[in-house]
């Protein structure tokens, strides 16, 4: 059997995190197909914490609450959870947002009909023909439209999504962490996904089921399209650098963590 991490990235999710961890219960006897579920908190200043350990006492697969030692932002919380999945065995890292934007209840089918098997990247796709979005404004659907086009022309890769919280790798893709030197914020998962293309990983999207009730979003419309203009004319006229090992900011954090217990909060 493939040992699966199930990754949940965390922050100021307090009401979100139980209907998260209720999702993964209704799944039943398929919470075996996770060997462990890890909730990782980037230091929320609210009661997620909280919220999440009295959540994942139900459920029957083993589940972990961890803090990282500083807020390393999203991007970072993905460097704690790879590492984590390198170090102990696992195969593949299921990642699913904490903020209950998604249903990890879209990707189970596939993990059981073994599709992951011959993947680096199942990625989710809020964009495919045959997935349902809530709430989202026509506005945001166009815009991610007209990006998806772009940056599929500028790759020469059908890209259906640049980033939604619902994805999963190969432990063997991310073996040597090349994703180390992308950076911590939204964009980290952009920085991936071109990753992906660029270092040849086999990867397909996936339709699924996308809401926006009480979530926050904090992708910043205009800093994040300059900041993905900037990255695709880098990765259209210098990829090589731009993905080549080196040292930077963002690989010098320890991306740390520990372990929640109950009454540590
Ligand atoms: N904004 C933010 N989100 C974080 C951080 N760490 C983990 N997350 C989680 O990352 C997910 C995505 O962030 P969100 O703002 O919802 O972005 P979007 O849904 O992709 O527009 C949410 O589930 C957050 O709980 C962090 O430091 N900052
Ligand atoms: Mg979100």
């Amino acid at each position: 059997m493939d040992k699966i991490l199930l990754f949940i990235p965390m922050y100021n999710c307090e009401k979100q995190i139980v209907r998260v961890v209720d999702r993964i219960k209704a799944l039943g006897e398929d919470q075996n197909l996770f060997s462990q579920v890890m909730i990782v908190d980037n230091r929320s200043p609210d009661g997620s914490i909280r919220a999440a350990l009295n959540a994942v006492k139900e459920l029957s697969c083993p589940a972990m609450v961890v803090r990282n030692l500083e807020n390393y932002s999203l991007g970072g919380s993905h460097k704690v959870a790879f590492r984590y999945a390198l170090e102990n065995g696992f195969d593949y890292v299921v990642v699913l947002h904490g903020d209950d934007q998604g249903d990890i209840a879209d990707l189970v089918p596939l993990i059981k009909r073994g599709d992951h098997r011959n993947l680096d990247c199942l990625l989710g796709a809020r964009f495919h023909r045959d997935s349902k979005l809530v709430n989202y404004s026509r506005f945001r659907i166009f815009g991610n439209h007209v990006f998806n086009a772009l940056v599929s022309l500028c790759t020469l890769h059908r890209v259906l999504d640049l980033g939604a919280g619902l994805n999963l790798y190969s432990t063997r893709w991310l073996k040597g962490e090349p994703y180390l030197p992308f950076p911590n914020n939204l964009t980290f998962n952009v920085y991936l996904l071109l990753y992906g293309i660029y270092s040849g990983a086999r990867m397909t999207f996936f339709p699924l089921t996308w809401r926006e009730e009480d979530q926050v979003s904090n992708a910043k419309l205009w800093k994040q399209t300059t900041e993905m203009l900037r990255l695709l004319a880098r990765y259209l006229f210098g990829r090589k650098a731009l993905f080549a090992p080196r040292e930077n900011q963002w690989t010098r954090p320890a991306y740390r963590f520990e372990e929640m217990k109950e009454g540590m909060v």
